[in-house]
């Protein structure tokens, strides 16, 4: 039988998806982005599910489209016939970006390796991204005539300004895990011996926590992105007011209260 492309495990609330095409640096075929939507979905759909973690086989996390692979490029002959990169996107990355930014739960990409391409980019989709002292973070699309997407040029300028935002998508250069964390590219970057145990205890905490509000949290930076100071205000009243009437809530200020840890519920 052959081996799974995405490989799913779960302990205690917390679902892991591992890219599982090491050979190829866990790169993107059409098979792999069909077993990683689906196994999206299911996390997004399972109610034990309070955090997802997003990390790769082997010795990389994830290098982008797999560039050999003819579902997604039938025709690469230099001179053939055009092939249609943006219905790639559309098909395959757009829906991919999308799903990991709007999971229900909090999203970790634990950055085992090299991340390059559409692979950096997933990464950088996730909540917090932790990468391992050894990776590293590739905008390589430059290198061979295209421009970083699975929100790339979206991404990058928010997290770090446009002129590395620039620099990195023109350059196509490696970047250090640690120069990653030194320019806010990512969160932090952890010596590899320690990277699983820190990668468990934050997946750990981040399940016990109230799964709704650190949601809403996500959707409300996202959003204030496109607001005024005042709007912004404005929706977190509009947000505070959901939260407000939920369990957790009531639940995280009794357990304040009674001195005690609260014991969150709501998805
Ligand atoms: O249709 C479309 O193209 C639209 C979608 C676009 C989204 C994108 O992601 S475009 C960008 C695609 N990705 C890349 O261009 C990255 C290509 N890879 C690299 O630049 C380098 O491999 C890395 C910087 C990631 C790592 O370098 P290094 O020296 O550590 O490893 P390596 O020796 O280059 O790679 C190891 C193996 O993985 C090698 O196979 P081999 O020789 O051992 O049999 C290499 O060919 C394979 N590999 C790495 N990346 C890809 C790949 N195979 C297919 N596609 C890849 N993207």
């Amino acid at each position: 039988m052959e081996e799974p492309l995405v490989l799913v495990s779960h302990d205690a609330g917390v679902r892991t998806l591992k890219l599982n095409r090491a050979k190829a640096l866990n790169s993107f075929t059409g098979a792999m982005h069909g077993e990683l939507a689906a196994a999206l979905e299911a996390a997004a759909n399972d109610r034990d599910v309070r955090c997802l973690v997003l990390t790769g086989s082997g010795r990389g996390f994830c290098a982008g489209q797999d560039l050999a692979d003819p579902v997604v490029a039938p025709n690469l002959e230099p001179g053939g016939a055009p092939t249609d990169v943006g219905a790639a996107i559309e098909r395959y990355y757009k829906p991919l970006a999308l799903r990991v930014r709007s999971m229900p739960v909090p999203v970790v990409a634990a950055v085992n390796g090299v991340a390059a391409g559409a692979g950096a980019n997933l990464a950088l989709c996730c909540d917090i991204v932790v990468a391992a002292r050894s990776a590293s973070f590739v905008q390589a699309f430059a290198k061979i005539g295209l421009i970083p997407d699975c929100g790339g040029t979206w991404l990058l300028p928010r997290l770090v300004g446009r002129a590395q935002a620039l620099a990195l998508s023109l350059l196509g250069d490696k970047l250090a895990a640690e120069d990653a964390e030194r320019i806010g590219l990512i969160w932090k970057c952890v010596d590899d011996a320690v990277f699983e145990s820190e990668i468990r205890v934050l997946a750990a905490r981040l399940a016990s926590m109230p799964t709704r509000a650190l949601v809403t949290a996500r959707a409300a930076i996202d959003a204030s992105q496109g607001l005024d100071f005042a709007a912004a205000l404005s929706h977190e009243a509009d947000l505070q007011r959901v939260l407000g009437a939920s369990y957790d809530y009531l639940e995280g200020v009794a357990a304040f209260m009674a001195k005690r840890p609260a014991i969150f519920s709501d998805r």
